[in-house]
């Protein structure tokens, strides 16, 4: 079960990394000793363009800088600072010796979140860059929720395998990567023998611990860097594997029908033998040609699954797809 972050987190959370820029010497010291007595780990730097480059090579939740600073000023800062693609979200802090409305808007316009003005009161200090990590705070939870989204939407919740939308968004990436860097692929389709008759002894419950087992035998019984295994249907499951050709193709369909029949599957109704069928379907050893496309690659892989279906169950059918294109080139 997911938990939802909680805003309050910035208690126990360690206070994030500052980066400072003030070109006068004294204050950098004192403005340096003020943050580090609040907990914060500080660096610090005399202008605009050295906090920008140590900006683009390390992610500062918080900036603080001064406004008039030589060369790049803190508003120029903040300008540059928010076209950065960072990590998250930069809460920037002004400092200003210039009190005025139109001053305080510009500096607002240019991108900075808050200003203090100089002499800077320590309290008030600490105080405003704690209502910058709640902002930060705010942030970093709606990353978490947009991160956790991304994998529901793209995930089987009854299995934890990828679910057909990624697949058919992932697999032509897959294949386009293959072609280019002319490394061959594999695609396995596996199919559970006679599951119907599972669902129809034990009931459909014992069913679906029969696929959320199966899917965590084959996930460990494959490279989990690169390969990956989507649900295509009810008890139907594509497994890709990049950089794999043919005959290790078979190898791993022969390997994962081993594991999956090698030992019964304990489900809440009692234990129950499952087999599996698969069908292969490779490129050529040096990548898909420009004909491929990933429809085909599939169908390629269904037919063989058939053919093994046909010969009894329980075995591995495979193809190795002609290079069309680089025939007819060399013809
Ligand atoms: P074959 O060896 O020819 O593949 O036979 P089969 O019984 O496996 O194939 P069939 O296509 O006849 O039956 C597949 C069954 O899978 C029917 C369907 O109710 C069941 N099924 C599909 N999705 C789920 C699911 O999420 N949970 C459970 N428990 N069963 C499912
Ligand atoms: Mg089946």
């Amino acid at each position: 079960m997911l938990e939802m972050e909680s805003v309050t987190s910035i208690t126990v959370e360690p206070p994030p990394a500052i980066l400072l820029a003030e070109d006068d010497p004294a204050t950098r010291m004192l403005m340096t000793r003020f943050l580090k007595k609040a907990g914060y780990e500080v660096d610090a730097v005399s202008d605009g363009t050295e906090a920008l480059d140590k900006m683009t090579k390390r992610y500062y939740p918080i900036l603080v800088t001064d406004w008039e600073m030589p060369g790049m000023d803190g508003v120029a800062l903040c300008k540059a600072v928010r076209n950065l693609q960072l990590d998250g979200y930069v809460y920037a802090l002004l400092l200003t010796a210039r009190d005025s409305k139109e001053n305080i808007i510009a500096g607002l316009e240019a991108g900075a979140d808050d200003y203090l003005v100089k002499p800077v009161h320590e309290p008030e200090l600490v105080a405003r860059l704690n209502a910058g990590r709640r902002i930060l705070a705010l942030e970093h939870s709606l990353r978490a929720a947009n991160h956790r989204n991304r994998i529901l939407s793209i995930t089987d919740a009854l299995t934890g395998a990828y679910n057909r939308r990624y697949l058919m968004e992932q697999l032509p990436r897959e294949v386009e990567r293959c072609r280019r860097y002319a490394y061959p692929l594999s695609v396995i389709m596996c199919d559970i023998d006679l599951f119907k008759r599972i669902n129809d002894e034990l009931g459909h419950a014992a069913g679906d611990d029969v696929l959320q087992q199966f899917v965590g035998r084959v996930q460990r019984s494959i490279r989990s860097n690169s390969d990956w295994i989507a649900r295509y249907g009810g008890e139907e499951f594509l497994l890709v594997l990049p950089e794999t050709e043919y005959k290790s193709g078979l190898f791993v369909a022969e390997k994962v029908r081993a594991i999956v029949g090698a030992e019964p599957f304990a489900t809440r109704m009692g234990e129950v033998a499952v087999t599996t069928s698969f069908g292969v379907a490779s490129t050529g050893p040096n990548g898909p040609d420009l004909a491929l496309k990933v429809d085909g690659l599939i169908k390629a892989a269904d037919q063989c699954l058939y053919q093994s279906k046909l010969a009894g169950r329980n075995r591995s059918s495979g193809v190795q797809i002609p290079n069309s294109m680089a025939l007819i080139a060399n013809a």
